[in-house]
């Protein structure tokens, strides 16, 4: 166990062999989204140290996120807040597309920009006290973080809108039900969890990983012709990495786990 030093006292750090362990640390605001933070976690993901092959992201105290801190909306004009949310998209890319997967362990409110933030991770483990909501249509606003594009890949635009036209909330059990997460477990168990795919994640080939987060989003927002010459390119070049046919001998030669074991 390692301690690293961080942008901001909003986040904590912590490096367990070749996983880094993320904690948003700002409990008594239920871990909203000032601007230090969303330029922490900018900070955090585009410094990512090379011993790392997966980041597991959480929240200190009763909640996971409560979004943006609505404390400084009201002071911002139109062109600081059209600024503002390039701010969250810069930062949230940086998590989408950085340097190795991310999994969230997510628990009590993840609502407006936090459920933005969880999903530009790449999988979201729930414990039992999670609930997802967009309360943006509450109050009064817009989704700026990159949620209008991200959610609606989760759980379809139906249920997007549904969410924000009737502030509807999700519990943990519908969430990973809908798809908002794909794992859920019980309340305090979720870092354990989390920490467990991450020890998966990072024993994968790099080019697998590399493939999933880099190319297959971009298959999947391309037109068919476009994404099936993607998937024939991408499965060629990592099938011709040396650590894919050493994967494959060692399967072929009886020495890899087979499937489910
Ligand atoms: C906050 C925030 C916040 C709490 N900004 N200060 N997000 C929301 O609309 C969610 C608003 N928050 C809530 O509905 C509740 O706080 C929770 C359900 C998340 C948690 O409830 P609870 O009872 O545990 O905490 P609390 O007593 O409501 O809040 C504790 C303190 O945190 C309190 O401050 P205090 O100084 O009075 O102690 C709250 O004011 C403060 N706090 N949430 C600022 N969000 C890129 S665009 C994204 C757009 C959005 O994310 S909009 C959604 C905003």
């Amino acid at each position: 166990m390692q301690e690293i030093e961080s942008p901001t006292a909003s986040l904590q750090l912590e490096i367990r062999d070749e996983i880094l362990l993320v904690a948003i640390n700002r409990p008594e605001k239920r871990n909203a989204f000032n601007d230090d933070l969303v330029l922490g976690i900018e900070k955090v993901f585009e410094n990512i140290p090379s011993q790392i092959r997966c980041v597991v992201i959480y929240g200190l105290g009763k909640h996971f996120s409560a979004g943006l801190d609505l404390s400084e909306l009201k002071e911002r004009d139109a062109v600081q807040g059209l600024h503002h949310s390039r701010m969250w998209h810069r930062a949230l890319d940086k998590v989408q597309f950085g340097s190795v997967p991310v999994v969230a362990v997510l628990h009590g409110a993840v609502v407006g920009g936090g459920l933005e933030l969880a999903s530009a991770c790449h999988i979201r483990v729930a414990e039992s006290s999670t609930f997802y909501a967009l309360p943006e249509g509450q109050r009064g606003i817009f989704v700026g973080g990159g949620a209008s594009v991200r959610v609606p890949k989760l759980i379809g635009m139906a249920r997007m809108m549904d969410m924000m036209f009737t502030g509807r909330v999700y519990k943990a059990e519908e969430g990973e039900r809908i798809g908002l997460a794909q794992y859920l477990v019980e309340e305090g168990q979720g870092l354990e969890k989390g920490i467990e795919l991450a020890k998966k994640i990072s024993s994968n080939a790099g080019m697998t990983n590399y493939a999933l987060m880099h190319v297959l989003p971009k298959i999947v927002d391309s037109g068919q012709n476009e994404g099936l010459m993607m998937e024939s390119l991408i499965a060629a070049i990592s099938a011709d990495a040396p650590e894919a046919k050493k994967r494959l001998t060692d399967f072929l030669e009886g020495r890899a786990k087979k499937v489910g074991e």
